[in-house]
């Protein structure tokens, strides 16, 4: 197998991105996601994204995790893939859109380098995200039973699932130990992306994840946006808010017209061949 990509992160979740606009053969790439992702034996990665083709935006984005599954839409990795198809020349505009699992996103390259992203709006019927046992209501602020212990969890989907549960305390949290036990909880048909959360204020809150197919990472976007849609659902900030990463800080914004706005960096950090 062998390949060009190149080595992207975002608040230091890092992705190898590949440009498969020309059709490319992926299906050995997807195939080996979990061996290139490897720290240890391969290049080391949260992410393989490739850049496609799309009938219906300028691109296509397709992210599979660390561990081989697919992800619906990729909050930090959006980023990356605006930068790269820039440098890659796929585009000469600043602002396009993208195909993802989770509907159109547009992302807008801004002259400070960071990347500005309309991520749509936030799902939040029980049924869509999905979370059983809540038809088409909110889950805001109900009881999960984890391991033995019942923790109070909000809801919501930027098109991939997301758990929230605010804490008192983020440096408390075993998150390598309860992580895994939130992903694979049967409430979660699709699996989930867990968030914990500590309010600093109504304009700052700190927040560690466990990823879905990934485990902790660095920073997680879309978990990003599903925390500031819970902290204004659960009336803990207003409805624009920083959101401090282990990897960086985003901005994250609720407009009033429903839609979710995202702020970040994305930094290239070197381009190979893989060869094997
Ligand atoms: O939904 C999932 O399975 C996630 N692991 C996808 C990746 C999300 C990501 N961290 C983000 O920034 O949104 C890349």
């Amino acid at each position: 197998m062998e390949f060009n990509f190149s080595k992207w992160q975002a608040c230091g979740n890092d992705f190898v991105l590949v440009n498969a606009f020309n059709n490319e053969d992926i299906g050995e790439i997807i195939a080996n996601a979990e061996k290139i992702c490897d720290r240890h034996f391969g290049v080391g990665a949260d992410g393989v994204i490739f850049i496609l083709p799309s009938k219906i935006a300028d691109f296509r984005m397709q992210i599979i995790n660390s561990d081989g599954s697919e992800a619906e839409m990729c909050g930090n990795g959006i980023r990356c893939f605006a930068k790269c198809v820039k440098e890659a020349k796929l585009t000469d505009k600043n602002k396009f859109t993208v195909e993802t699992g989770a509907g159109i996103i547009v992302p807008e390259i801004m002259a400070d380098g960071t990347v500005h992203v309309d991520m749509g709006e936030p799902i939040l019927e029980g049924d869509k995200i999905p979370v059983s046992g809540f038809g088409n209501n909110q889950v805001v602020n109900e009881d999960i039973e984890v391991d033995g212990q019942t923790y109070k969890m909000t809801c919501v989907s930027m098109g991939n699932p997301h758990c929230i549960v605010f804490v008192d305390d983020i440096n408390s949290v075993e998150l390598e130990k309860i992580g895994p036990k939130f992903e694979t909880n049967p409430v979660f048909p699709k699996k989930t992306n867990t968030e914990f959360v500590e309010v600093k204020n109504d304009k700052y809150v700190r927040m560690r994840v466990w990823e879905r197919g990934a485990g902790i990472t660095w920073a997680c976007g879309t978990g990003s946006c599903a925390t500031l849609v819970a902290c204004v659902l659960n009336k803990r900030t207003q409805r624009t808010a920083q959101i401090e990463l282990d990897g960086g800080i985003l901005t994250i914004q609720w407009a009033d017209n429903n839609r979710i706005y995202m702020t970040g960096p994305a930094t290239k950090v070197f381009t190979a061949t893989w060869a094997d």
